[in-house]
């Protein structure tokens, strides 16, 4: 009887610890990581990541430095100061992130500019009202491998930005990095990620309404706003090789395209204005890429451009950058 009761419980437990495995294996893709979620992410279709994430710190706790920085509009040398918080992520590495304040701005592309895309309007004001961090750089590639343990770039150097990274590399990468840094680390939102590109500018590029590779790492062969063509380096490059942007982050144009969290959606049928944010709603969704890269033409480097591209996609155009959640 003893060892009936001993079966039937091995049994039950067995089937608990299955619904278990089934329940997070279930999940498939991130969309959102809340304190305290388990997490399961793929690389190369396995699940490889699975970590409890601690809660946040609060703010109190953040040690951040100012700098000041020089940057560039319409040709002319300014100088800025930003607000800097430095992160040791393990591995003998660190990360740089810069505090984005909280406001409003112009989403999307304004009528009249020239070859803006469809997907790119209408224009809208959009709040993001909380401040975070984001990277001052791309991802690189010494920082991937410090976190992820991989170094599947094509071209190589400790300070390249990480490349042939998918949507799923990149979101593995945050909660590692969350695991490991009790910080909310995750990719920012395409809303994060123009706010913080346009550092309050309007015009088509940071630094003004023309790019031939000059002033971004792209393809300037295909030159944007002018008709002299420039360089075209057919790689990347180390980040920050180029000036800054007045909120004092590099390489938000050009270099690698930098995945953002959101899956595509068409601004028109996207109501919310607040902190907006889409999460993927089918399988068959793509991902949202921001910012160009050393292989795009420049036009592809505007602010307002917007790429959808396969989550699993891993080319050597494709890289990231990571923000911290402050709530
Ligand atoms: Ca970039």
């Amino acid at each position: 009887m003893t060892s009936h009761r001993c079966q039937c419980l091995c049994v039950v437990a067995t089937f608990v610890v299955f619904l278990s495995v089934l329940v997070v294996v279930s999940r498939g893709q991130p969309a959102d990581l809340s304190s305290r979620e388990v997490g399961v992410a793929h690389h190369d279709g396995r699940p490889v990541l699975r970590h409890e994430v601690a809660p946040i710190l609060t703010e109190d706790t953040l040690t951040e430095q100012e700098q000041e920085f020089e940057y560039l509009i319409e040709g002319e040398k300014k100088k800025g100061t930003r607000r800097v918080l430095t992160l040791d992520i393990g591995g003998g590495a660190k990360m740089e992130f810069v505090r984005i304040p909280k406001g409003t701005f112009l989403m999307g592309a304004p009528d009249g500019e020239p070859e803006a895309l469809a997907g790119e309007k209408p224009q809208r004001r959009v709040e993001i009202t909380r401040d975070y961090y984001i990277g001052k750089y791309e991802v690189t590639q010494a920082q991937y491998y410090a976190v992820s343990d991989m170094d599947p770039s094509k071209f190589k150097g400790g300070r390249l930005p990480v490349e042939r990274v998918s949507w799923d590399d990149a979101t593995a990468f945050c909660w590692t990095l969350s695991g490991r840094t009790h910080w909310k680390v995750e990719l920012p939102t395409e809303a994060q990620w123009e706010y913080a590109c346009r550092a309050g500018t309007t015009t088509s590029f940071h630094f003004g309404s023309q790019l031939n590779g000059g002033l971004a790492n792209c393809d300037g062969e295909i030159p944007y706003g002018t008709k002299t063509p420039g360089a075209y380096k057919e790689t990347t490059v180390e980040v920050g090789s180029y000036p800054a942007n007045p909120w004092g982050l590099h390489d938000m144009h050009g270099n690698v395209w930098e995945w953002c969290r959101d899956f595509y959606y068409p601004y028109d049928n996207f109501a919310r204005l607040k902190d907006p944010f889409q999460s993927m709603t089918s399988s068959e969704d793509s991902c949202i890429q921001r910012g160009g890269s050393w292989y795009g033409y420049a036009r592809n480097c505007r602010a307002a451009y917007r790429l959808n591209c396969r989550p699993g996609s891993r080319v050597s155009s494709n890289g990231f950058r990571v923000c911290i959640r402050l709530d």
